[in-house]
């Protein structure tokens, strides 16, 4: 639906090696509405929430290392099929096996520094959101949304 929401975050790498406009840039230009914004220093208990589904992975503590290694921009993101959409716009897990065009495909090489993370349902979108984003989100009418949806 139009008002769906997903949680979109640039890792530390994709901050330090500054692709954070380009990234947001990619978003506002599809049509999406931003509705929570900020930089943060995470922290492994945080991070392992967020990542609760992975833990006994072989490369979780790496996983856990690395996304604690920076600061990271956390963001939400509304509108038409955000959760999906916003998946194809980052490409696969293995950033080799990403499309040109999509931001991994573009901008990054290895699985373990793939630049940005995206929810993968409409559920853990809430649950995502919940987590990074305890004050709640910015409600406001986007002046072009009747431009962008019919
Ligand atoms: P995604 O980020 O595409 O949702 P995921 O949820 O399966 O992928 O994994 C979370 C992150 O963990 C992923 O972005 C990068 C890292 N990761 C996943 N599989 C990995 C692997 N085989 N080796 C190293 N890191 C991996
Ligand atoms: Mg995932």
């Amino acid at each position: 639906s139009v008002t769906e929401r997903t949680y979109i975050m640039i890792k530390p790498d994709g901050v330090q090696r500054g692709l954070v406009g380009k990234i947001i840039q990619r978003f506002e230009e599809r049509g999406y509405k931003l509705i929570a914004l900020k930089l943060v220093q995470s922290t492994p208990e945080h991070l392992e929430k967020h990542y609760a589904d992975l833990k006994g992975k072989p490369f979780f503590p790496g996983l856990i290392k690395y996304m604690a290694s920076g600061p990271v921009v956390a963001m939400v993101w509304q509108g038409l099929d955000a959760v999906k959409t916003g998946r194809v716009m980052l490409g696969a897990t293995n950033p080799l096996a990403s499309p040109v065009g999509s931001i991994r495909g573009d901008f990054c090489l290895a699985v373990g520094r793939n630049i940005c993370h995206g929810s993968d349902s409409v559920e853990s979108a809430e649950k995502e959101i919940a987590l990074w984003f305890p004050e709640g989100v910015v409600q406001y009418t986007g002046a072009l949304e009747s431009w962008i949806f019919e």
